[in-house]
């Protein structure tokens, strides 16, 4: 059975393009593999966020997967920050990885503003930079095999790859050199008011970002409001009809269809846009209902992620300690 791991940020609602681009690969996982699942809440931290705020964002972060279907007794789920061997295999990590590659990361740049103005680049948190490190150590702690992930993560893999082999190239086999598998449909859900960014929690765009527990009068207000284009033909056509594009891949994630095939059923934006709206309300139904019921019951979802911590550091701690060896450090006696 292959291992997989993925991680998601608790740094705000999640969005139906966490959902169609992991976590909904995430849960048919399950059944398939050995599925580790991380709330990276250390990966918050590299921007502002208030520390009550954080708080509540893991445990409805957390609240929301089982929602979405994770079951605690067919995979891993677990707060990264109760895993204390994530910051461990980060510093052995950071003393492989170089500066220059952790530069070219477009994340970084993205976030940190890098170029816009030398004074902004002064004040960007040195986690900010290095959180593709941590991102490489959650996984290779778990020697995964497979990383389901959206498109915006591929780089991030790519670096974790290159770390991997690089590690085993220095002091011998001790990690997993992972792959990252990308979903066919909805890997780049693009925002509804800026079809040229993804769609992000952190974006500041409520009319753009569709949360998976948005109502229905919501999401459709929202997929009505959608950029299109001057143009009236319904066509699959990400580079020159970006927004009409976006909403055609939402339906297919939604449906489990083609895109470029179910624009031939549309004659105008409208239809497409009501279709849209409604699919989006159905698939997240079940999501919606069962959050309801969780979320009556918050203790009941942190014994779920405290039995998660221990099962995982059972199996990152046999990692660390062969990292740690690997290099050199002298063990405890
Ligand atoms: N727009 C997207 N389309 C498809 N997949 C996406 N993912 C994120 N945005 C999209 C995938 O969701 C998983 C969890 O993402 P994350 O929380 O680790 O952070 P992120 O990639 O930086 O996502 P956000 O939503 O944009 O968060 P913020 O605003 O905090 O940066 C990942 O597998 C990601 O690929």
């Amino acid at each position: 059975m292959a291992r997989v791991l993925s991680g998601i940020q608790p740094s705000g609602e999640l969005h139906v393009g966490n959902y169609f681009g992991a976590v909904q690969s995430w849960v048919a996982d399950q059944d398939l593999n050995e599925a580790f699942y991380c709330i990276v809440d250390l990966h918050a931290l590299t921007v502002d966020i208030a520390p009550a705020e954080l708080r509540k964002r893991t445990l409805e972060t957390a609240t929301t997967l089982l929602a979405a279907g994770l079951d605690p007794d067919r995979c891993t789920l677990f707060v990264q920050s109760q895993v204390a061997e994530h910051t461990g295999l980060t510093w052995l990590l950071e003393c492989v990885a170089t500066f220059g590659e952790l530069r070219r990361m477009t994340q970084f740049k993205d976030k940190s503003g890098e170029g816009s103005h030398p004074s902004k680049s002064e004040a960007v948190r040195v986690g900010l930079f290095t959180y593709p490190v941590l991102m490489a150590a959650d996984i290779l702690l778990y020697n995964a095999d497979r990383v389901p992930v959206g498109d915006d993560q591929r780089q991030h893999l790519e670096l974790a790859r290159n770390l991997a082999l690089r590690f085993n190239g220095r002091f011998g086999q001790v990690v997993t050199v992972p792959e990252a598998s990308v979903p066919a449909v909805g890997a780049r859900v693009m925002d509804l008011q800026h079809p040229d960014r993804k769609m992000s929690k952190t974006a500041m765009s409520p009319t753009g970002t569709i949360g998976v527990l948005d109502p229905p009068n919501t999401i459709a207000s929202k997929v009505r409001k959608a950029v299109t284009d001057t143009e009236t033909e319904v066509r699959y056509d990400p580079i020159s009809k970006p927004g009409v594009s976006n909403l055609l891949e939402l339906l297919a994630a939604a449906t489990r269809g083609d895109p470029a095939e179910l624009a031939k059923r549309f004659s105008s934006y409208g239809s497409l846009k009501t279709e849209v709206a409604e699919a989006l309300s159905e698939s997240l139904r079940p999501l919606r209902e069962r959050h309801a019921q969780l979320s009556a019951d918050p203790q009941a979802v942190l014994a779920s992620l405290a039995a998660g911590a221990a099962k995982a550091s059972s199996v990152a701690k046999v990692t660390l300690t062969r990292a740690q060896a690997a290099m050199g450090l002298l063990a405890a006696w």
